[in-house]
């Protein structure tokens, strides 16, 4: 097993031969396919981060320059790990791209982690290197990047973008400055390719169990991803992308995002959050025609263009949707209000991707959350024993393909629950599959809390509460409905006896124990007992019911 592929489950070989007879895998590395579009463009804008601008050209030199560097100057070798926490910034697309460049492979964690989340993605990857802003939002991650690589064997270098960087860190700026010489750090990544079949990134699972676990996206499967998907949203050098989601995200990373957009010669603009009044100036002044929000965020767009007009938004053609659920009535907004087509987007960081077409009727497009990208993808819609129900009953979704992988890296004990015994996918999302095979998201029946799109793992609040709240003898923590965010955490906790325990005891737990805060519950219920069901397990659906009913009669 190359270095780069050990702990990651391949697809079987009568499979990768099928995907790469019907063209869906190219064996080419993805950094070699991004190039080659940039070729069809040079001078063309590629990038924009408020004043900085990058061609084409400019870009990909970076990107192969910055190759170089990290393996002459910084020390890594294919197959190396650099866990990458920025925030939107140019210097996160040259990043990006020069590690799938040099078959150096990025772990996308997200600016809100924390010591915590980082510890264990660093620990579990083998990280040689961590990429981080100096101070974001009040917060030093260059502290913080340090105590991380003292506690790590691996940690050798700390990549900082921006000027609190500490003694012994490493200037990512610099780093990504153009080279002397752009056709000699061509040549070299042009024939020193990594393997098409090996990872290309590490994206993070929605985590359903404990700490996020670790998805292994190949060249092959994920320059199709994007490809298939910046061709399904018909992408091409006269698109304008803007990113202002967290852009380590699947979502606007490849679907088609920030990947998809260059594979098609288009422009990509960064921004480091969705804030609607700073949103719709730059998609004025950069003429944007394409771009991604969750559901929280297109509310809050929807409502600042009926206050103050959609007038800036003119340019935009398409509003992608998804990551949660969208309300029909949100979506039937959506042309009136900013005058674009919607599409909605079901996807998930361990592959599948079912988007509405831009050509599909309204009622499809409003009530749906459409259907698979490739004809390589295969769903099933099935009870609790797994055999297929009919379409439009409800019932567990499961899914292999193209761009599915068959297993969560280095996490058999996992995979033997998250994915059957030939591979398929169990995605925890309960939906609905209509004759026009379009898939409704009726609910889900894994322990997760989607916050805003932001997915937070039940289990790992619980064990968490566990471990740093003496006070607790049982907890569950529930998702609680939201009218912004869709959802947020609540935490239940049965005390022992004599003590207290407030909302503030917990959060405070949880900020010393270096947790992310948007893990954090919002809500706590002391209550005496906590249900159980027949099989003696926490009767969570009781407690989500129970909160609602509390929210509501409080309004
Ligand atoms: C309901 N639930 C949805 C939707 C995702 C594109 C879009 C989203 C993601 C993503 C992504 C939903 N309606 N429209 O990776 O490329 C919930 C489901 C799903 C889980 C996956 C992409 N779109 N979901 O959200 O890995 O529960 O990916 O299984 O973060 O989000 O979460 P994640």
């Amino acid at each position: 097993v190359p270095p780069i592929a050990e702990g990651t489950v391949p697809w079987p070989d009568d499979l990768a031969r099928a995907y790469t007879e019907r063209g869906w895998w190219r064996g080419v590395a993805l950094g070699a396919e991004l190039l080659a579009a940039a070729d069809a463009h040079p001078d063309a804008v590629a990038l924009v981060d408020g004043d900085v601008r990058l061609t084409h050209r400019s870009l990909a030199a970076r990107a192969d320059a910055l190759a170089g560097r990290l393996v002459d100057e910084l020390g890594l070798v294919r197959g190396d790990r650099v866990v990458v926490q920025l925030p939107n910034c140019w210097q996160f697309v040259v990043l990006t791209l020069a590690c799938l460049r040099a078959g150096v492979v990025p772990v996308m964690a997200l600016p809100a982690h924390r010591q915590h989340e980082l510890s264990h993605l660093v620990g579990h990857s083998g990280a040689a290197a961590l990429a981080v802003p100096g101070t974001l939002r009040g917060f030093d991650h260059a502290a913080m990047a340090d105590q991380l690589r003292a506690g790590s064997d691996t940690l050798g270098q700390v990549l900082v973008v921006g000027d609190a960087r500490r003694p012994g860190q490493v200037d990512l700026t610099a780093l990504c400055a153009e080279p002397e010489d752009p056709a000699a750090v061509r040549a070299r990544w042009d024939a020193d390719q990594p393997p098409s079949r090996s990872v290309a990134v590490f994206l993070l699972s929605g985590g359903t169990t404990g700490l996020p676990k670790l998805i292994a996206r190949t060249h092959d499967d994920y320059a199709y991803n994007a490809r298939a998907s910046a061709r399904l949203c018909g992408l091409g050098p006269d698109t304008v992308y803007l990113v202002s989601l967290p852009a380590s995200h699947n979502f606007p990373l490849a679907c088609p995002g920030i990947l998809g957009t260059l594979l098609a010669g288009g422009r990509v603009v960064v921004l480091a959050s969705p804030e609607p009044e700073r949103a719709f100036a730059t998609i004025a002044a950069e003429g944007v025609t394409v771009t991604a929000a969750v559901p929280a965020v297109a509310q809050r767009w929807l409502a600042h263009a009926a206050e103050h007009g959609a007038g800036p938004v003119r340019s935009l053609r398409l509003l992608q949707v998804g990551g949660a659920r969208l309300a029909d009535e949100v979506a039937r907004t959506v042309r009136p209000v900013l005058g674009c087509t919607l599409q909605q987007v079901f996807g998930m960081a361990e592959g599948l991707l079912n988007y509405t077409r831009l050509d599909d009727p309204d009622d499809v497009v409003c009530t749906t959350q459409g259907r698979p990208l490739s004809e390589g993808d295969e769903v099933r819609v099935v009870d609790e024993l797994d055999r297929d129900v009919p379409d439009g009953t409800p019932g567990a979704l499961l899914t292999r393909g193209p761009y599915t992988p068959r297993g969560y890296y280095r996490a058999p004990e996992q995979n033997a629950r998250a994915f059957t015994a030939d591979g398929w996918y169990r995605s925890g999302d309960v939906v609905r599959r209509r004759p026009d095979g379009n898939l409704v998201v009726e609910g889900r029946d894994k322990d997760m809390i989607n916050r805003g799109g932001e997915k937070i793992s039940a289990e790992e609040v619980e064990n968490l509460a566990y471990r740093l709240l003496p006070q607790v003898a049982h907890v569950a923590a529930v998702a609680m409905p939201d009218p912004v965010l869709g959802e947020r955490v609540c935490l239940y906790a049965v005390l022992r006896p004599g003590t207290t325990l407030t909302l503030d005891d917990v959060r405070a737990a949880l900020a010393t124990a270096g947790v992310a805060t948007y893990t954090w519950p919002e809500r706590l219920e002391v209550v005496e007992e906590l249900r159980t069901t027949t099989v003696g397990k926490i009767d969570k659906k009781a407690l989500r019911d129970d909160v609602a009913r509390r929210l509501a009669a409080r309004e």
